[in-house]
């Protein structure tokens, strides 16, 4: 047993292990002070919530309050481990500025009411638009962090009882592309992949993804595989020096924005040196004679000149990838919120497409998940897309669907695709949406151009629910808000990035009058007396359970398959992988291995869209052209970004994560050990660029965009040159209580622009035009961890490296008792 400080050494202590081995286990706990581990009354069963990684843990109750969590030993995710997130965010739960009361707005001021009252405003309102004007007045707008439970009662009462179908989760800016890119190559959503392809791959190539800081426990797997016999080269594709590109054999650091171009030329190197598995592709795909013409046009010399990268480093990278026996490959938000997000996503799984490198150990696709539930989002079609991936486009889908809810098939809106949360923005803006329902997101903070979206959200003429913990930017700005409990206070499931299904448990009370989002989802629906064709109540289901047992009727037969689930089966063992069902009792460690996919065109979830124009394939054209069910090559042309730099705004800015904080800081900023390691803002600039700006470390500077400034102590870190980088975490919240007043400009979406993905629709976070002056001397180093990508250059002085606070100390127990080797600090 150690004690480590796990700020300091975020990924822990290494167990090494070799190509094909077992990960061995280790098992991180961290208890509240003066807790040992004796004193805990009881553990309960949960995995981890801020991010998608689902690490197993257990929950540990003492006197009915949560006071620490231990990894759970016995699951395929984790072996035991914990991320620092895991650690020490549980802690938010407890804080004392919780909503526990229902609020109204009353002559403009939010006040405390009860739930009758807070509800029966938000059934008046909802019933008078819907005589007024019909379904198309009301929009929910949830996120990727409750559970599949509460996805599938909203999706079914707004798609099957209200009939709008303007229904979209914050996933939109999350894992749109992810789902889009899966449907494009495979006609589905659904991850290839298995956590235990890093166990078996010789080389693991990251896209635009950071694992080290957003999935810490993932990478602590790849770091262990580093460190052990036979390890596997790992190819980094990143602008900035993340930890990740650190350890990376080759590191490319390509100009924001230029993906499809770098894929294109990797792609380029593998068909023309001939790096193809020609057997693979006669038999199990369509459309490889148009990538084959596409990237014909896309050399090594002008690629390199288009990314900014050297030549030499792509024919490396190339090389490596082009040879690689179990080649995983992994993209996330470096591609999904930059330019031309799908069709990039979509050249990553041409890659392992083309070279044969799906369904067999270490021959994998991780188009990765951010948020814990985000694909069950997705499953449930509370991203606006139709339950248990059926499709929009297929009247046979339509009217299963019906069958399953026993609602008139044409109840459920598909007239047209889902609309998507910034095309709800914009009806809300015209005055179209009059009623917006946000749960368990933050748009004020997190959605791009700040200022718009305030303006939009701040209209008297919209009526705004929020339903959310903490009184967010959000909630200051609705009509009613509706205090909900969370994680360690209700129960049910969720599904990481590699289809493993965890039962998360109720552990505590929630405080006050705080209710599961699920059992406010259900007395809506029965408020608005929302019934089926027979007159009965839409929402059959009471609690968590009987909710999880509908949803898994509706999983019947399609690719997510959960009939085989129960909440008993996932109680004390590992999570478990969907599909699971009859043939597959105890799930499916790898989706596709048999070359055969979920694309046939009655079973498909989508008939794919154009990747240019987002134009959606009829679909006649889909039939003609994958009347078997095969793989899909799509091609894609190189186009640049709509924002380039300017003689104005000659920089690129491109925002993003730090590992100790998670979004918009609701609960990390309420945990002492993470709020201390990243406690504000940062901007990160190359050292060329700060000697040719007469900028130093820790200065005031301003960061601007044709949409608007932001002020932040300027770090000096290995990004590349001519790009800036800011974390979007910073909203108007202070941990002192306080708040920033409007306008003071920390939160990095005060400069992103109002532009999305033609195919995805996610927006563009990633690639704006911007400037950066100085505006004074700083009295220190800048408040950015020094663990992480935001690493400092140059010389630094020691006693300002980031290192946990005296209650950060957690424990880690391996199998043999000690660890072999020490974690190097930024590795
Ligand atoms: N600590 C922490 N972990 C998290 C979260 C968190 O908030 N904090 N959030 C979770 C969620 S919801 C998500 S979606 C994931 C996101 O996880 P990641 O995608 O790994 O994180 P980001 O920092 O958004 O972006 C990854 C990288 O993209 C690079 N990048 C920017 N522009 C480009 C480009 O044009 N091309 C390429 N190739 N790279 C580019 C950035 O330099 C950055 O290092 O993390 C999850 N995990
Ligand atoms: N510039 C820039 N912007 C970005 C990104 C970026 O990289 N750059 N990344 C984007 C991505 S990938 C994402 S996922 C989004 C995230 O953006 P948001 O979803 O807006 O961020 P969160 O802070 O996670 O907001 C979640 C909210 O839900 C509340 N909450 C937590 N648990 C519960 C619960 O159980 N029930 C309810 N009802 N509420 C709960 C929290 O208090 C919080 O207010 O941001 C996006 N915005
Ligand atoms: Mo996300």
């Amino acid at each position: 047993m150690a004690r480590i400080d796990r700020i300091a050494e975020p990924w822990g202590t290494r167990t090494p292990y070799g190509s094909g081995g077992d990960w061995p286990v280790r098992v991180d706990t961290h208890l509240a002070e003066g807790v040992a581990p004796e004193d805990v009354d009881r553990w309960v069963q949960t995995a981890s919530l801020l991010h998608s990684n689902g690490d197993a843990m257990d929950i540990a109750v003492k006197d009915n309050r949560i006071v620490g969590v231990r990894g759970r030993a016995v699951d395929r995710v984790n072996h035991g481990r914990l991320g620092p997130k895991d650690l020490y965010g549980w802690q938010a739960n407890a804080s004392p500025d919780r909503l526990t009361k229902p609020l109204i707005r009353e002559g403009g001021k939010l006040v405390e009411t009860d739930w009758d009252t807070a509800m029966q405003r938000i059934v008046d309102k909802s019933k008078a638009l819907l005589a007024e004007q019909g379904p198309s007045a009301l929009g929910f707008y949830t996120t990727g962090q409750l559970f599949s439970e509460e996805y599938y009662t909203l999706g079914t009462l707004a798609h099957g009882g209200i009939g709008t179908n303007h229904v979209d989760g914050n996933t939109r800016l999350c894992t749109a592309t992810a789902g889009e890119a899966l449907k494009e190559s495979f006609g589905c959503d659904g991850q290839p992949g298995s956590y235990t392809d890093v166990d078996h791959a010789d080389v693991i190539a990251l896209y635009g993804h950071n694992v080290a800081e957003t999935q810490t426990v993932l990478w602590t797997r790849m770091l262990d595989r580093l460190a052990g016999a036979n390890p596997p080269k790992i190819i980094c594709v990143d602008p900035r020096m993340t930890p990740v590109a650190r350890a990376a054999t080759v590191h490319l650091a390509p100009r924001p924005g230029t993906n499809v171009a770098l894929m294109n030329g990797i792609l380029h190197e593998i068909i023309t040196n001939g790096w193809v598995d020609q057997e693979y592709i006669q038999a199990h795909t369509v459309g490889y004679s148009e990538l084959e013409n596409e990237v014909k046009n896309y050399p090594p010399a002008l690629v390199a000149e288009i990314c900014g990268v050297p030549e030499e480093q792509i024919t490396e990278a190339a090389g490596i990838i082009g040879h690689a026996e179990r080649l995983l490959s992994t993209v996330l938000q470096g591609f999904y919120q930059s330019n031309q997000a799908t069709a990039a996503a979509v050249q990553v799984n041409n890659v392992n497409i083309i070279r044969g490198m799906l369904g067999r150990p270490g021959c994998g696709i991780l188009q990765m998940n951010g948020q814990p539930t985000a694909e069950n989002t997705r499953e449930c079609g509370a991203d606006g897309d139709l339950a248990a991936f059926r499709n929009w486009s297929n009247d046979a889908h339509i009217q299963d669907l019906a069958r399953v809810w026993n609602v008139d098939p044409m109840s459920i809106p598909h007239y047209s695709p889902p609309t998507h949360v910034m095309q709800m923005m914009r009806y809300a803006e015209d005055g179209s949406i009059r009623m917006l329902w946000v749960s368990g997101t933050n748009p004020a903070v997190s959605l791009p151009e700040l200022a718009r979206i305030r303006g939009i959200l701040e209209q008297d003429r919209l009526f705004l629910v929020v339903q959310d913990i903490f009184l967010s930017e959000t909630a200051q700005l609705a009509d009613v808000v509706l205090p909900a409990a969370t994680w360690g206070e209700k129960t049910g499931t969720f599904t990481n990035v590699d289809r493993t299904v965890h039962l998360s448990e109720k552990a505590v009370d929630p405080p006050g009058e705080a209710r599961p989002d699920l059992e406010i989802f259900i007395d809506y629906a029965h408020r608005m007396g929302l019934q089926d064709k027979d007159g009965q109540p839409l929402i059959k289901w009471h609690d968590p359970e009987s909710a999880f047992e509908a949803w898994k009727e509706c999983t019947r037969g399609r690719p997510c398959d959960y009939t085989g689930i129960t909440y008993d089966k996932l109680r004390g063992g590992s999570g478990i992988q969907w599909p699971c069902n009859e043939e597959n009792p105890d799930g499916t460690e790898r989706i596709y291995a048999d070359g055969k996919f979920w694309a046939h065109p009655g079973y498909c979830e989508t008939y794919g869209r154009d990747l240019i124009t987002g134009a959606p394939v009829e679909p006649t054209e889909y039939k003609a052209l994958n009347p078997e069910g095969k793989a899909i090559i799509k091609a894609a042309e190189y186009m640049p970004p709509h924002e380039l730099p300017s003689q104005d705004f000659p920089l690129q800015l491109i925002t993003g994560r730090t590992l100790y904080q998670f979004h918009t800081r609701t609960k990390t900023g309420r945990a002492p050990e993470l709020q201390a390691a990243a406690p504000d803002v940062w901007v990160e600039l190359s050292a060329d660029d700060a000697g040719a700006y007469g900028i130093a470390e820790g200065d005031l500077a301003e960061v601007e965009t044709p949409r608007g400034s932001v002020r932040a102590k300027v770090r000096i870190s290995g990004i590349r040159n001519g790009v800036l980088f800011l974390p979007f975490h910073y909203g108007y919240w202070d941990t002192d209580g306080g708040h920033q007043p409007d306008g003071a400009g920390r939160a990095a979406n005060e400069l992103t622009i109002t532009d999305w993905d033609a195919a995805s629709k996610q927006p563009i976070f990633k690639t704006a035009a911007a400037r950066i002056t100085r505006v004074s001397g700083g009295d220190g180093p800048a408040p950015a961890p020094t663990t992480t990508a935001s690493a400092p250059a140059g010389y630094f002085p020691e006693d300002a490296r980031t290192k946990g606070i005296p209650t950060a100390l957690a424990d880690e127990a391996t199998e043999t008792g000690e660890a072999t080797e020490t974690a190097g600090g930024a590795r």
